[in-house]
């Protein structure tokens, strides 16, 4: 077996021209993967400084073998490897000099973000959450001058502090995280924490920073020991940081690059005016079945999709919930049909194993953005969504079963279950939106659901 270097594959790092905070599976499938693309065909290639997120450890395969890895491309019917060097830095997020120093550089214009719905430390109004403790502390750091600093929306206010004492320029932050207009979101939460530390870097930020929305996807499970054997058989090289995907990516951007950017349309990325379409096609469709799968299929002894949507109960419920939401999309349904019949089968492609726990995570995060929407809509036109009321029951018996929730809410939530199902429904519902708590029938058809899933 070959070891993974630069050397071994002649290629040459290029100049850093981006910056990303999240280094994890999905930005390397993703964003990663479409600068690759757009460098395959570029006299000027970017090179991409990566700092981790929540999992530091995600860092050293990668720095072990200069930053290379194989996108390992499962469909149905078989394997593809796809060689990845444009990630030229595989840093620590904590490593506050070169994160600094990476965003005080000139030559940087992107600085792109995966770092979870939750990471974002939003309280209920949308804005920063500046009662959060780790946000606090952080807000403390940055106004003493301390750059060592822990939540993602306070490093990118520190790189920011840098970029401008260094007078590098505008920067466009791109976020890819699944969130509702995620561009003036992050731009309102990233302003909060500037305005707590110095009002004039909120100024400097409202003229000199762009937040570009994005719609994201790429189902990307986690990689696996049998995975790597699998890169190794099929590439001769000891690759111990590959990851996996399906054939299908898109990326749709809304804004400004006001310090350029690659040619991310060469792998199909597309940039328009408005993303919102998309994104509640994205959302709803396959988030929101994502996470009815996620909370609903293990009552019927599944744990991956591919095996929930071989169950036709379990991809019963999967149209119902999608007949509900394509009635809100404001989309030719023709498109929408397509959608869905492309979004199943990707669901059922046998060859990738992402696994409901996966996707059970975060559920406080998640439900508000994917399934919420759809529900409030159909129970103001007098409905009860069977698909919505099935994924909110089947997050009742998640929390109510304990063992596995991960959840910055998780302390709440499971101690507001510990009660008779009714009032666990009740207390649940109201935790995510005052209105649907307070809808009787939708609490009492709630519950209803959440006893047959076994609740
Ligand atoms: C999933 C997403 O874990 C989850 O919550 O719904 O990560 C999903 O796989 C991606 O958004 C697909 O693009």
């Amino acid at each position: 077996m070959k070891p993974l270097t630069r050397a071994a594959v002649a290629a040459d790092p290029a100049p850093i021209r981006a910056a990303h905070l999240g280094l994890g599976a999905f930005f390397r499938a993703h964003q990663a993967w479409y600068t690759q693309a757009a460098n395959a065909e570029s006299d000027q290639p970017t090179g991409i400084a990566a700092f981790t997120g929540r999992r530091p450890d995600a860092a050293i395969p990668l720095r072990n073998q200069d930053g290379l890895y194989h996108v390992l491309v499962r469909d149905a019917g078989g394997d593809r490897t796809e060689l990845v060097t444009c990630l030229v830095g595989a840093h620590d997020g904590a490593d506050a000099g070169t994160w600094r120093a990476t965003l005080a550089s000139p030559d940087v214009g992107v600085l792109t973000l995966t770092v979870t719905e939750a990471g974002y430390r939003r309280a209920a109004d949308g804005g920063l959450d500046l009662d959060d403790p780790d946000v606090a502390a952080d807000v403390a750091r940055l106004r003493a001058g301390d750059p060592h600093v822990t939540t993602a929306p306070g490093r990118i206010v520190s790189g920011l502090v840098a970029r401008r004492a260094a007078d590098a320029g505008p920067l466009a932050v791109v976020p890819c995280d699944n969130l509702v207009d995620n561009g003036p979101t992050v731009a309102r939460v990233v302003t909060d924490f500037a305005a707590a530390v110095d009002r004039d870097l909120a100024d400097w930020i409202a003229s000199s920073v762009s937040f570009v929305s994005t719609t994201i996807d790429r189902i990307t499970p986690a990689t696996t020991d049998d995975d790597r054997a699998v890169v190794a058989e099929l590439t001769g090289y000891a690759d111990a940081a590959p990851v996996v995907t399906e054939p299908f990516s898109e990326w749709v951007l809304a804004g400004d690059f006001p310090a350029g950017r690659p040619d991310w349309e060469r792998a199909g990325a597309r940039l328009v005016t408005d993303v919102k379409p998309f994104e509640q096609r994205k959302l709803w469709l396959l988030n929101g079945a994502h996470s009815l799968l996620a909370y609903a299929a293990p009552a019927r002894g599944h744990s991956t999709v591919a095996e929930a949507v071989a169950d036709p109960v379990c991809r019963g419920w999967v149209e119902a919930w999608w007949d509900e939401a394509t009635r809100h999309l404001p989309l030719d349904a023709a498109d929408v049909a397509r959608y869905r019949a492309e979004l199943m089968e990707r669901f059922a492609n046998p060859r990738i194993r992402h696994a409901l726990n996966q996707i059970a995570m975060d559920g406080s995060q998640k439900l508000p953005i994917r399934v919420v929407p759809v529900v409030a809509r159909e129970r103001a036109n007098g409905l009860l969504p069977e698909g919505g009321i099935r994924a909110l029951s089947g997050w009742i018996r998640h929390l109510r079963e304990g063992t596995a929730v991960r959840d910055p809410r998780a302390s709440e939530l499971t101690a507001a279950v510990d009660t008779s199902l009714p009032t666990a429904v009740r207390r649940v519902l109201l935790a995510l939106d005052a209105n649907l708590g307070e809808d009787v029938e939708l609490v009492h058809a709630v519950t209803e659901t959440a006893r047959e899933l076994g609740a």
